[in-house]
């Protein structure tokens, strides 16, 4: 499918989406975040595609939401097409892997975007921030659950009400990326990673994902059993026998997705 605001390219088993509004740093308007869902869907349903990367340019991953497209919503309006509603479910729907590869500008809709992936690789020029009070209005795509979350409430509360932002340093300290790497080798990371879990049962790697995810809804005596049944499951599966045959023979597992 062609896409105006995204450019998405499918190279051996990973399928990149890159945000391309450079004239207005990635700004995510209804178009751009309806185009990242539909390659999304598109990406869970290809048998080819095994992981994900989401990722912007060298200036910015996204500098927020559009607010040229917002400024003169009223309340009613915002609230009948539930803005950006829609959008926040299909991307936390997604079952394979999403890497967020993330240099310059993740602020707002972007850091939330960003947040919505599996885990984020940051360039060391990455800066993420939630400055919507700036803008007389506060985080509307997770901001305020998934940062807190992430960073813990102080570190939360500092962002969302200065609207600062963290450097690449910061944030790998707190916990909001899983690794800082030079600017110029983000997506060399980022697809390395991404060819690592390609090479994982598909089975296990979502079940992973969803145990992992879980830990965010549930408690934890519920996530333990959710856990250990998943784990359990797994032993149906021909991928297990083969894994762990493989260990024992000393040689690499082929899984075959079974
Ligand atoms: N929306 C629209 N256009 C933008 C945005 C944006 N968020 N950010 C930058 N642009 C545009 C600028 O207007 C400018 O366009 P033009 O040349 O036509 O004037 C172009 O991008 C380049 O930007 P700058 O000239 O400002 O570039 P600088 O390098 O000087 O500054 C900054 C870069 C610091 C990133 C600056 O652009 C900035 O502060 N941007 C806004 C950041 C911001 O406030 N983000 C939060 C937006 S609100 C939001 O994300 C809410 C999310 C929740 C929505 C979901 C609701 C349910």
């Amino acid at each position: 499918m062609a896409y105006e605001t995204i450019i998405v390219e499918v190279e051996d088993h990973v399928a990149t989406i890159r945000l391309n509004r450079p004239d207005a740093l990635n700004a995510l308007n209804s178009e751009l975040l309806g185009e990242v869902c539909q390659a999304l869907k598109e990406a869970d349903g290809n048998d080819k595609v095994r992981c994900i990367i989401i990722t912007g340019s060298q200036k910015a991953f996204a500098a927020g939401a559009d607010i040229k497209e917002m400024s003169d919503k009223s309340y009613v309006d915002m609230f009948m097409s539930d803005f950006f509603g829609t959008e926040g479910g299909t991307i936390g729907r997604t079952r394979k892997p999403i890497i967020a590869a993330v240099a310059g500008y993740a602020l707002g809709g972007g850091c939330e975007l960003a947040m919505m992936c599996d885990f984020i690789i940051a360039a060391d020029n990455a800066k993420f921030g939630q400055p919507e009070i700036n803008l007389g209005v506060i985080p509307g795509l997770g901001g305020t659950q998934r940062l807190t979350r992430f960073v813990g409430k102080s570190k939360a509360m500092d962002m969302a009400l200065t609207g600062r932002f963290m450097d690449a340093e910061e944030a790998e300290r707190s916990g909001l990326v899983s690794r800082v790497v030079p600017a110029k080798q983000l997506m060399e990371e980022a697809r390395a990673a991404a060819e690592k879990i390609a090479e994982k049962s598909m089975i296990s790697t979502i079940a992973c994902k969803e145990a992992v995810n879980i830990s965010y809804e549930t408690t934890l005596s519920q996530g333990l059993l959710f856990e250990r049944r998943a784990f359990h499951a797994l032993f149906n599966t021909e991928d297990q026998k083969e894994g762990m045959g493989a260990f024992m023979e000393k040689r690499s597992a082929q899984f075959r997705d079974r």
